[in-house]
């Protein structure tokens, strides 16, 4: 009989017990010490560390609420989702993501590797680091996790037992809420708008109707098509990096989604750093030289992800159909659009729905912060509405400028 054979939600001096009576990973006599450090929205997290080797571990723990709002009660099923895609997408993507030593399905909570010697990479663009290998490393993550796991590759029936065992109810009405709902019309009354920019926000979200028809077509293929195994959430704050190397993790809104959802979610996450560089590098060369990385960057995501998906699709596809001639090419067409239409969805629910990101809050000058929201709205609105234009990595450049222009033209 164990105190951890009944769930409970762990505090920090319960979390060192919890790895010894569940791995052996330190010694028995190791001094350990223990501290929370999620800083997500939903999970508890802890480090428990080992002061006589050094050694640290991680606990992650899903708590039955969330910790953004305590009226929002959650699955702790996504524990186990996220457990059994990290072994699942260290399969496809080797070393791009954190080992996972076990998964207990009692406590809801998992004990993975620590990723020391890296950081949380929202937090390192914030302090504007550059990350040269990015764009490859999550280039080939995005391809390996996500093409490998389509009927294009998968045997079919092995695909529908994955389909099965991710199918992920609760994080994802999260996300058909805040991403493909809310931003356009406040139905429940949450959204966090930046109030000089109410009445930009009204006039461009929420009474464009040509818009609203876009948005609605895009939520029912994130409803409906269940085209390989997502990450869900693939942000930079579901990153952790360094100059060499980088990891993925936190994937608990995984499931059999549209691929454009993962990549989509990547560009717009870096454009905010862009905004973040534009609004806060004073010195003009240096934040020149910044945002011309971060442009580099989201170019060579997307003609990375095109090139590798091409390469793994004539590699990996199997079977007559997916082999006819045109299909690899229509096929990628539609992962662009999905692509554009979601890195849109994302631009404008960090700007006005319940769960905004630091690098456009922390922006201190209010007239800058107001200008980079306005920025993204209007580029997230070409992104949505011209959505099977962007077929390559400067069509996003061009967007961001053009979106740039047009505010700057309107003061
Ligand atoms: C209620 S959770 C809010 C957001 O945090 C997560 O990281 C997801 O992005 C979700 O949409
Ligand atoms: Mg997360």
């Amino acid at each position: 009989m164990s105190r951890y054979d009944t769930y409970f939600l762990m505090k920090a001096e319960d979390a060192s017990g919890y790895v010894q009576e569940k791995i052996s990973y330190f010694s028995p006599d190791a001094e350990l010490e223990c501290k929370e450090i999620g800083d997500g929205n939903l999970n508890y997290v802890f480090r428990v560390k080992d002061t006589k080797s050094g050694n640290t571990i991680i606990v992650k723990q899903a708590g039955e609420f969330t910790r953004i709002s305590a009226d929002m009660k959650l699955s702790t099923d996504r524990g186990r989702i996220e457990a059994k895609i990290l072994g699942i997408q260290g399969e496809y993507a080797p070393g791009l993501v954190p080992k996972v030593y076990l998964y207990d399905e009692v406590m809801c909570a998992m004990i993975m590797q620590d990723m020391t010697g890296h950081s949380m990479m929202r937090t390192a663009l914030m302090k504007h680091e550059k990350f040269p290998r990015f764009a490859d490393d999550i280039s080939t993550f995005m391809v390996n996790s996500l093409l490998l796991t389509t009927d294009v590759v998968m045997d079919h029936k092995k695909k529908k037992e994955y389909v099965k065992s991710f199918i992920n109810p609760d994080l994802c009405e999260i996300t058909e809420d805040l991403v493909y709902t809310e931003p356009y019309n406040d139905c429940k009354g949450r959204n966090n708008v930046f109030p000089p920019n109410a009445e930009f926000v009204k006039k461009m979200l929420y009474e464009d109707t040509e818009l609203h028809l876009e948005v609605a077509k895009l939520k029912f293929d994130f409803l409906n098509n269940a085209q390989s195994l997502i990450h869900g959430d693939l942000h930079s704050g579901s990153i952790f990096i360094n100059k060499d190397h980088t990891f993925v993790f936190d994937p608990e809104f995984a499931f059999y989604g549209p691929m454009g959802y993962d990549v989509g979610n990547i560009i717009a996450n870096m454009l905010f750093v862009w905004m973040n560089a534009d609004a806060t590098i004073e010195d003009a060369a240096q934040q020149e030289d910044y945002k011309t990385w971060v442009e580099i960057t989201v170019k060579d995501i997307v003609d990375m992800f095109i090139e590798k998906f091409k390469e793994a699709y004539r590699i990996h596809a199997q079977g007559i159909m997916a082999k006819t001639p045109g299909f690899l090419e229509w096929y990628l067409g539609t992962v662009l659009a999905d692509t554009a239409g979601v890195c849109g969805l994302e631009m404008n629910r960090r700007m006005v729905g319940m769960a905004n990101v630091k690098d456009i809050t922390t922006i201190a000058d209010e007239n800058k912060r107001a200008r980079a929201e306005r920025i993204i709205i209007t580029m997230a609105k070409d992104c949505i509405k011209n959505r099977t234009q962007f077929l390559c990595g400067q069509r996003y450049i061009k967007a961001l400028k053009n979106a740039v222009a047009e505010i700057d033209s309107l003061k």
